[in-house]
């Protein structure tokens, strides 16, 4: 047995220990032994002999003390619940119905980009080679051996002392063949309460899988120092050697030493992004960082939408529009990732690979978005919220929504007064994990096995200057580019000061699963799929006038500027031809009942030299990032919108 095992490790392995004994099957005994372990929660023969030698070797590489097979049940989930008060990792929120406060280890509180590899043999399937002298910026690369070695050293005997639990996850309907299943064993129960929520799990999907079907192996554990010291027993991790890793060719993830969100929830970033988009490739669709909508116009025709933004856009914002204009209606597919395909007709097609919403607290209010306040506050996990004395959470855009006589208690359990304190109540990326079912305009085709119908898709970003408001692309073509060449502003990594426009392309820099030139060929491969392609346009809310103000309320009001989408869809004489794009025309923009004065000139005018810089941002982006990897219709894209820059 490794030495890594030490008196707190044991203490909270005791306290698995006294629980799993009352949770133990009745018929535990040699035929409930899995390599001489114990399954104290349900059937070995529910086990598929895929499944089964999958559990068997990281059993001896993991040497758990005894193994929990989910069937995604209510009363599992209240024992998992009940185990993780014990070991004091959640707390009840008395205010509401079935709600939880998890607080993780503040050395815990995000995914982890500098820490996260994709294994292939060659560099090149993973990354573009990024100009001499210049690092890369398009994902992490590890070679197969490196990965090996890096399996051994963290994952030998990490789950000593503790259960493993095998959770059969599927991730979009069971019932779609637009679906994937996934098995995660990992040695953290929030993560099983949390994948119970994020995906469908249990029994369902281990029928599917007893009937022969694929799955993604993600292996997961919290971890234990290599000095063997557990700093927080309710929450233990292992930051110092936190690893992510993907191993494309077999469908496979490991992640080790974190217990939060992306690192561990290895449906949502590992699966459905980064070995998604492999799986993509290799299958001919599209898996994306996208929100989908559906939303329907005062006369009745319904149409969805996918939108990819860059974190921190208000994707979940979008997703759950209260529309300003009257008589449209928004639904809500899903706020994050989509995976869509073209059907036997040609139309691209799209389904929510996920099963809740893993959104970020702070800023989500009754103003900003009524629809996800309306959403969370049953069956949820709060994780680095803070907490109020009436067993409520609070989060920094909440200020009106909780009475002045209640106390704040931060996220890391210090008492928190608003003005007295500089630091943040909640963690800036503390989320809420919330069934999407639950979202009260969740849309009614949400898990139609056989997707929605997409008629457009939006790229965007907070682009304080320069980019207006909205245009479409001219082509497929030019589309792909605008995605490739989407930039936002962001708070940069700590050497920087302040906010920074980054490139973030398809909004997802941190989730390509393979080389982001071959990942540009195969969106612009999408054009020999159909001849009904969704068009394509940009959007940005976050335009700032010279007074510094934004110049477009944004929230409900982009109402309108999807009323304008939808007219062009309909073929409505409303745009024209500028060097970006089509832009509105002049009033076509339906401003009626609008309460605020929009400055229209300024939120779509295009100066020359901010658009000169902006190719030239690009032009360097590309060069140095994606080199000789980049397809030659991107790069005469890119040459033509320099020519009608040049023109302007
Ligand atoms: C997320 C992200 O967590 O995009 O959804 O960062
Ligand atoms: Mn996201």
């Amino acid at each position: 047995m490794p030495d890594i095992v030490n008196k707190t490790e044991n203490t909270y392995s005791n306290e698995i220990g006294r629980f799993a004994k009352n949770l133990s099957h009745p018929n535990v005994g040699l035929f409930n032994q899995l390599r001489g372990i114990s399954v104290v929660h349900g059937n070995l023969k529910d086990l598929s002999p895929k499944v089964r030698s999958y559990v068997e070797a990281n059993i001896d590489l993991c040497t758990p003390e005894r193994v929990h097979i989910c069937d995604g049940s209510d009363n599992e989930n209240g024992q998992l619940l009940k185990l993780m008060q014990q070991q004091g990792t959640i707390t009840p929120l008395l205010k509401y119905e079935n709600c939880w406060l998890a607080r993780t280890n503040p050395a815990d509180t995000a995914r982890v980009e500098s820490k996260t590899f994709i294994c292939t043999e060659n560099k090149s399937e993973t990354i573009p080679t990024p100009k001499d002298g210049v690092k890369g910026a398009l994902g992490n690369w590890i070679a197969p051996r490196d990965m090996d070695s890096a399996i051994k050293e963290r994952l030998m005997g990490c789950m000593t002392g503790r259960t493993m639990y095998i959770v059969p996850f599927s991730m979009g309907p069971v019932a779609s063949p637009l679906s994937k299943i996934g098995i995660e064993l990992t040695d953290s129960p929030y993560v099983v309460a949390s994948m119970r929520i994020m995906t469908r799990m249990g029994k369902e999907v281990l029928e599917k899988l007893l009937q022969g079907a694929e799955f993604v192996k993600c292996l997961h554990s919290v971890g234990t120092p290599a000095n063997g010291f557990v700093e927080m027993p309710s929450w233990p991790c292992d930051p110092e050697r936190t690893i992510i890793l993907h191993r494309p060719k077999d469908n496979e993830i490991v992640s080790y030493g974190s217990g939060y969100g992306g690192n561990s929830l290895l449906g949502k970033k590992c699966f459905a992004l980064r070995i998604g988009s492999t799986i993509a490739k290799r299958e001919g669709w599209l898996a994306e960082h996208m929100l989908i909508l559906g939303i329907t116009n005062p006369q009745g025709k319904k149409r969805y939408i996918a939108a990819a933004f860059p974190s921190a856009c208000g994707k979940t914002n979008l997703a759950m529009m209260t529309p300003s204009l009257p008589g449209y209606k928004v639904e809500c597919v899903g706020d994050d990732i989509a995976w869509m395909r073209f059907d036997s007709n040609g139309q691209l097609r799209a389904i929510n690979p996920e099963n809740g919403f893993f959104g970020v607290a702070p800023g989500t209010s009754n103003s900003s978005n009524p629809i996800a306040m309306k959403t969370i506050f049953k069956n949820t996990v709060f994780t680095n919220v803070a907490s109020t004395s009436d067993g409520g959470v609070f989060w920094e855009g909440m200020e009106d929504e909780v009475s002045g006589d209640v106390r704040i208690t931060d996220w890391r359990g210090n008492q928190w007064v608003k003005g007295k304190n500089s630091s943040p109540a909640a963690h800036p990326n503390s989320r809420f994990c919330t069934p999407a079912g639950q979202c009260p305009i969740i849309d009614p085709a949400w898990e139609d096995p056989e997707g929605v119908p997409i008629s457009a898709i939006l790229f965007g970003g907070r682009r304080p200057a320069g980019v207006p408001l909205v245009y479409e692309a001219r082509n497929w073509k030019h589309g792909v580019f605008v995605g490739a060449a989407m930039r936002s502003e962001a708070t940069a990594a700590a050497e920087h000061k302040g906010k920074v426009v980054m490139h973030d392309p398809f909004a997802m820099r941190p989730f390509f699963g393979y080389n982001f030139g071959d990942y540009l060929r195969h969106w612009l491969s999408m054009e020999e799929r159909s001849s009904n392609l969704p068009r394509i346009y940009h959007v940005n809310w976050f335009r700032k006038g010279s007074d510094g103000k934004f110049l477009w309320p944004g929230y409900g009001e982009n109402s309108r500027v999807l009323d304008w989408i939808l007219r062009r869809l309909d073929n409505e004489d409303c745009a024209q031809e500028t060097p970006v794009g089509y832009l509105p025309k002049s009033n076509s923009l339906n401003l009626d009942g609008l309460k605020e004065k929009v400055d229209l000139n300024e939120l779509f005018s295009l100066p020359k030299d901010f658009w000169s810089e902006e190719v030239s941002a690009i032009e360097k982006y590309f060069s140095e990032q994606v080199g000789k990897d980049l397809p030659n219709e991107i790069s005469d894209e890119l040459a033509g919108l320099r020519k009608r820059v040049n023109a302007m």
